[in-house]
């Protein structure tokens, strides 16, 4: 016999009004006991509500946002028959708690081997298993993470339709499967559908993640992956751990159904930072406290509505992913700006001439162009500024590419001119012009934005004096550029008026030291005051 149960915040300490900032079910969804209902943010804690019975949602009584405290109502739920063994009760409690989900829903009541094929996952074929969670042996449960596919615009997490024991593993790591591809074969049946070891995988998460990236987006400021994926935890989690720097994979889940909580992140960064764990993290928030730990701050919360009228509007998603790409960076290299001015008053003569001989051709000679030249000839004789930290070691480039910032309606992106060692002014010029345009209408294709082995960020035709790019990891420099402007020079008679170029050159001190960064930015000055240089 069914009966309708209602599910509470249980006593979730000295919280109270606490938004709900996650909510994991809907009506009709069949849930089982410690199923995570929704997620509880206060300004110390995340916690994750789990559920305290077993069956099927029918009321939810909630929503994102909601404010609630200890005897809120969250669910009901109608225990049928059998599933409607309540939990014993005080299940929530503050996220860390421990979560092995107990058994899973499906009882296959005789036994077999079934096979768990690859489901609908729309217009994809041929995509990659980039994460593999099972192994024979394993005991899973329904809905247990078995791979995690990467198509070029999404990341999904495949679940298993049935609990048993895996006979069979038919893919592995870098396999390319489509809609039915034969996943694992899994003997149902005879108590092995029992508790699954919490180990394996992330449970459930049915089906494709939204992609704020991989590879086809136009990737902003790098190309790495965006932080967090192929991992459980909730949005503010996620933003959390975005905020520093933090790998979401390598954090230790702590939370219902292997979910990683704010908790298990404070407590990954303490590691890190106290040398207990290796691995990277940035600071953030908070800083570091006189003692030498990590006193980590919660981003401040702020209803700004209050001090007058607002309106909200969504990062795009270049913005998004630049954004962790440069909050990575900000954190994690020790960098240094070093300036220069370059008297160009000759190459700007040079440029405007050349450009008068060539007004037909309709190519245009941009100041850009000359900067990579002169860049690519100061990597080759500082090859230092063309090499890439990996552990303990420097990859030395033996190849000249280039990337420059371009500033799109949607946000910063940077294409990349390849072999610029063995291009000249006028080529580079009309392919930075025809990149800067792909950028501008959100076509560059994620190899226009590849490859890059030194960047150079100008901001030469709005203005500023000079400012402090930052690095584009795995690159260890790049150069800002500001508005040339007409200075009084001393010739050593006389101040003479000469055209000034700005030169902002920002290095990884891991690598490159504060002579070197000077030389390097002192050549590029000379080069551009006197282009006879570059043949010598
Ligand atoms: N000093 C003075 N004038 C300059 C200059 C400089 N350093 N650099 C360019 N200019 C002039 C150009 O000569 C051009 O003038 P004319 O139209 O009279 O010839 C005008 O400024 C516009 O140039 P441009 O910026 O369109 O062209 P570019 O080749 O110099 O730059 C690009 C192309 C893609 C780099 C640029 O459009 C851009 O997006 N810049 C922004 C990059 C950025 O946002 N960086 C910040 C990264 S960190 O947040």
């Amino acid at each position: 016999m069914s009966q309708i149960i209602e599910v509470k915040v249980p006593d979730i300490g000295d919280f109270s009004d606490v938004p709900v900032i996650d909510l994991f079910v809907k009506v009709g969804d069949s849930i089982k006991v410690d199923d995570a209902i929704a997620t509880l943010e206060s300004d110390k804690a995340t916690m994750d509500v789990p559920s305290t019975v077993a069956g099927v949602v029918k009321e939810v009584l909630v929503q994102l946002g909601s404010n609630v405290s200890e005897g809120s109502l969250l669910i009901k739920v109608e225990a049928g028959g059998a599933a409607a063994e309540a939990a014993p009760a005080p299940a929530a409690a503050p996220a860390p708690a421990a979560a092995a989900a107990p058994v899973a829903a499906a009882p296959a009541a005789g036994g077999g081997v079934i096979e768990v094929k690859v489901p609908d996952i729309g217009d994809f074929s041929d995509v990659p298993v980039i994460d593999l969670f099972v192994k024979v042996g394993d005991s899973i449960k329904v809905d247990d993470a078995i791979a995690t596919l990467e198509s070029d615009k999404a990341t999904m997490d495949v679940p298993s339709t049935v609990a048993g024991v895996v006979k069979e593993v038919l893919v592995q790591l870098g396999s390319k499967v489509s809609e039915g591809s034969l996943l694992i074969k899994v003997e149902t049946g005879t108590g092995a559908a029992a508790p699954a070891p919490q180990a394996a995988a992330p449970a459930a998460a049915p089906v494709a993640t939204p992609a704020a990236a991989p590879a086809a987006a136009p990737a902003a400021l790098a190309p790495a992956l965006p932080i967090g994926y192929k991992v459980h935890a909730s949005p503010s989690v996620r933003a959390y751990a975005r905020e520093l720097g933090v790998d979401l994979s390598k954090v230790p889940a702590t939370g219902p159904k292997s979910r990683i909580v704010k908790e298990d992140l404070t407590k990954y960064v303490k590691g890190v930072m106290s040398g207990a764990i290796s691995g990277p993290v940035a600071s953030a928030g908070g800083g570091i406290s006189g003692g030498g730990t990590l006193d980590l701050l919660p981003w401040p919360k702020v209803d700004f509505s209050k001090f007058g009228e607002i309106e909200v509007k969504p990062l795009s998603r270049i913005k998004k992913i630049s954004g962790q790409n440069l909050s990575r960076n900000w954190v994690m290299i020790p960098a240094v700006t070093y300036h220069e001015d370059a008297d160009i008053t000759d190459l700007e003569a040079f440029r405007v001439q050349l450009n008068k001989e060539n007004e037909k051709s309709g190519n245009k000679l941009t100041m850009l162009a000359f900067l990579i030249k002169a860049c690519v000839k100061a990597m080759q004789r500082y090859p230092e500024f063309n090499a890439s930290l990996d552990g303990d070691n420097l990859v030395l480039k033996k190849y000249f590419n280039i990337g420059f910032a371009a500033d799109t309606p949607n946000g910063l992106v940077v294409p990349v001119v390849k072999n610029a060692d063995k291009k000249g002014v006028f080529e580079i010029a009309k392919e930075t012009g025809e990149l800067a345009k792909l950028a501008r209408d959100g076509k560059l294709k994620p190899a226009d934005m590849s490859g890059a082995c030194f960047t150079i960020s100008s901001l030469g035709g709005i203005g500023g004096t000079y400012f402090a790019p930052i690095v584009n990891a795995p690159e260890v420099a790049i150069l800002g550029v500001n508005k040339s402007a007409m200075k009084p020079v001393w010739d050593g008679k006389q101040f003479v008026p000469r055209l000034t170029l700005p030169l902002s050159l920002t290095a990884d001190h891991r690598v490159i030291d504060g002579a070197l960064a000077t030389r390097f930015n002192v050549y590029v000055a000379e080069l551009l005051a006197d282009m006879r240089r570059m043949i010598v």
